[in-house]
């Protein structure tokens, strides 16, 4: 009967190369055994082997078994053959004219494996580009019936899912933890067909109509001439959209929140964005909004801590999707729906639900659950399924409709459209990824990469040849109808309603919903991104973009740009502040969280061991860390090293932990091992420096740090005195971890950051 929250922590521990068994550990990692590779023997063996025969399937990055099938390989047989199947005896020599001679045009080979090469590479999205992905579930509640006739959430039943979670600006290649938009899409193959809920984790969006789209998106890419700079906003182009067109005041100020640098995927909420159109079994229709929120909670990073984490660790939010899935701590979000009748006017206590620059407030419109998400399998192959997978707005299953958001039409041609270059002709659903679970019987012929082999003659509809089929279905059949939504009568014009003339009222609902100190974070990314801008006319529009928004936060701008703070040209809404908008304030589970263990050889490692297990216990994962790698074993017990000095940054753990010395000399944490030199403790004792740097990093982003035993003076000297807020020390190493667990519910220790403004 083992915990099983433990039992998680503990594979996620070995995931993380945190095995405290050296046989067990990971290829590659401190304190790791090589696993005996498999030499080919000759003579080979024989041809073809049965699926049960062909050994384990490869084992991923981390050591973990993935659990595939090796039967389920693209690949088969055990000998090396060309595309044809025809086996080969050298991939390594080109064929020439003698060992020193002309290489021959007729070595098919060589040729085919170089042209292969390349064409391996597809264009990258033209936005969202770097992405990470996972397989899961979708459990339906069964509590949607009342609103809409979609099996999948009317019912309680599961889905298996895929779902992806990307950045919107940088290229393939680029960081994880700028400060972006993320997107959040989940391709739901539902019994009635395909669903794609095309989210991001912002709930508004810059522009109100998509004619506008090549144009943010010119303006938030890389400037063309130098193409710098990459994934980020700050620069003078984004500002020079953003300021003109005050209707992206609202997304702008999300991104310049803490949500602009999620701590992980696994802690962010996500959005529809646009409002939809539910439809139930009676043809009655609700217009709603969809919501993701994450079981552990919205977290974000530090702005300091995602730019170390930018260069220590580009991967970081893909790595965690996938270490977390691998240990079997899977991500889990709720569904929920915010529900508004669906009257001719559109609009819910007076917000235009057609306006994507606007929320409705959870306060005014609860957000209603209504199935689970478990992110459970991680990809096989990252460009098979991450890459090609291809998502559509226009993907909907009877019972889900779209209004008439002008944001979301053009989002309805758009993707198809992108796709068909992308994924190189119109025959992608046809990619396993893509794949609809429920029968498809369509009349789509031949294309590109076309790999379906149709029978029948008559492609066309009637036809008398085939015997008529397909079949139509009708609405009780399960057909998809159209809602017969009226149209009022108008004339064409290019025009926005008046409505969409608001731009200043919510942005300053989200700002008078934050904290402080989240407040604090606001001002000082505009500072920072501002001060990115050479162009003068540029921060002073955006100042004038903040006066409507807030007065301190214009002010304060103002003054880290060193320039005078305007006055605001609108009349300053006074709505109510919406407490769900805050990030502060909740108590999360801590499953998953890393708690790093600093020590050395002269440390209590009875205690570490205790507080190991104990970090264990609580679902959490603990990292060894001391000056070199190896096994710490004074006491003839072992302790594994998982990070040394050397490579371990205080990004990757979210608590910071000391073992005492009982008895230790003058050198305190390895600074004998330190070539750079130590930094004085302050009771004449040397700590190596970059023990302090961990510290005092932790300490600076609010994370709990602390230890036991004889540790004040390292402390002290890192910046973070005991006693002070989320330093906790003591005498027993897992009673000090309890303070922590406590500490790491709340995400970080924000009394540390006393209210500025
Ligand atoms: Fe997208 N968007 N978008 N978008 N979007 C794409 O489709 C587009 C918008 C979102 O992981 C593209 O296959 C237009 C809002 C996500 O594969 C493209 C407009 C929201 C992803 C496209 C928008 C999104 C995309 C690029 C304005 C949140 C990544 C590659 C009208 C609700 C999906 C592709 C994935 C990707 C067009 C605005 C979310 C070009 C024209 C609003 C999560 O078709």
């Amino acid at each position: 009967d083992k915990n099983p929250l433990k039992a998680a922590a503990e594979k996620a521990a070995d995931a993380l190369g945190a095995s405290d068994s050296p046989e067990e550990g990971i290829p590659g990692k401190p304190g790791s055994r090589t696993p005996p590779v498999d030499e080919p023997t000759r003579p080979q063996p024989p041809l073809p082997p049965k699926p049960d025969q062909r050994g384990p399937a490869p084992m991923s990055p981390t050591g973990a078994d993935t659990g595939a099938d090796p039967a389920d390989r693209a690949q088969s047989g055990a000998y090396l053959t060309t595309a044809q199947g025809a086996r080969l005896h050298d991939s390594d020599h080109s064929l020439k004219a003698g060992a020193r001679g002309p290489v021959l045009l007729q070595d098919h080979h060589l040729r085919e494996k170089i042209t292969h090469f390349d064409h391996e590479r597809i264009p990258e999205r033209v936005v969202h580009a770097r992405g990470a992905a996972a397989h899961g579930v979708f459990r339906g509640y069964g509590t949607a019936s009342g609103v809409t006739k979609a099996a999948f959430l009317a019912k309680d039943v599961e889905t298996p899912v895929f779902t992806r979670f990307s950045t919107v600006l940088g290229s393939r290649g680029s960081s994880d933890t700028v400060r972006d938009t993320r997107g959040f899409a989940t391709k739901f193959y539902t019994e009635e067909g395909v669903f794609d809920l095309v989210g991001n984790n912002i709930p508004v969006f810059f522009i109100q109509d998509a004619i506008k789209f090549p144009d943010v998106i010119h303006a938030g890419k890389p400037h063309p001439d130098r193409e710098i700079p990459q994934a980020q906003s700050a620069h003078d182009t984004f500002w020079d959209f953003v300021t003109l067109h005050t209707e992206a005041a609202h997304h702008t100020l999300w991104n310049m929140s803490d949500r602009g640098i999620p701590r992980s995927y696994r802690t962010m909420e996500g959005f529809g964005v646009h409002t939809f159109r539910l439809v139930n079994a009676e043809g009655s229709t609700t217009l709603v909004k969809f919501h993701w929120k994450p079981r552990l909670g919205v977290h974000s990073l530090m702005w300091e801590e995602a730019q170390i984490i930018n260069g220590t660790d580009p991967d970081f939010h893909r790595r965690d999707l996938a270490d977390a899935i691998e240990a079997g701590a899977f991500p889990q979000w709720e569904l929920g729906i915010q529900t508004f009748p669906d009257t001719a006017d559109q609009t819910f206590e007076g917000i235009d639900l057609l306006d994507p620059t606007k929320i409705v407030p959870e306060e005014l419109a609860p957000v209603q659950p209504v199935g689970l998400l478990t992110l459970n399998a991680n990809p096989s192959n990252y460009f098979a399924e991450t890459e090609q997978v291809a998502f559509h707005v226009g993907h909907l299953v009877p019972g889900i409709d779209i209004t008439d958001d002008p944001l979301l039409a053009g989002r309805l041609f758009s993707y198809l459209d992108t796709q068909i270059s992308r994924l190189g002709g119109p025959n992608f659903a046809q990619l396993p990824i893509n794949r609809p679970h429920a029968p498809v019987n369509d009349m789509l012929r031949d294309g590109m990469h076309q790999t379906a082999v149709h029978r029948g003659v008559a492609p066309y509809r009637p036809n008398s040849l085939d015997g008529g089929c397909p079949f139509l279905a009708g609405a009780d059949t399960g057909a998809f109808v159209e809602t017969p939504v009226t149209v009022p009568e108008a004339s064409k014009v290019r025009e926005a309603p008046a409505s969409f003339a608001d731009h200043f009222s919510q942005p300053r609902l989200f700002w008078l919903s934050m904290t402080p100190v989240e407040r604090e974070h606001i001002i000082a990314a505009y500072t920072f991104e501002l001060s990115k801008c050479y162009e003068q006319a540029v921060k002073e529009r955006a100042l004038k973009v903040l006066a409507n928004i807030d007065a301190t936060l214009c002010s304060e701008v103002a003054v880290g740009l060193g320039l005078p703070a305007p006055r605001p040209t609108v009349e300053l809404a006074s709505p109510q502040p919406s407490p769900a908008l805050s990030q502060l304030g909740h108590s999360w589970p801590v499953d998953g969280r890393i708690v790093g263990i600093v020590t050395d050889a002269d440390g209590d490692l009875a205690g570490v061991r205790a507080v190991r297990e104990a970090v264990l216990d609580a679902g959490m994962v603990p990292l060894v860390v001391a000056p070199t790698g190896g096994v710490l074993d004074a006491d003839g017990d072992p302790v594994t090293v998982q990070r040394t000095f050397a490579n371990a940054r205080s990004v990757e753990f979210d608590a910071l932990l000391l073992a005492g010395a009982p008895g230790r000399g003058d050198d305190a944490y390895g600074a004998r091992d330190a070539k750079a030199g130590g930094s004085s403790a302050g009771d004449g004792a040397v700590t190596d420096p970059r023990v302090l740097l961990l510290l005092s990093e932790a300490y600076r982003h609010g994370k709990a740090v602390g230890g036991w035993g004889e540790v004040a003076a390292v402390l002290q000297a890192a910046g973070a005195s005991p006693g002070g807020p989320g330093v906790v020390t003591g005498a027993d190493s897992t009673t000090v971890l309890d303070q922590v667990v406590d500490l790491l519910g709340e995400h970080r220790v924000w009394d540390r950051f006393p209210p500025a403004v």
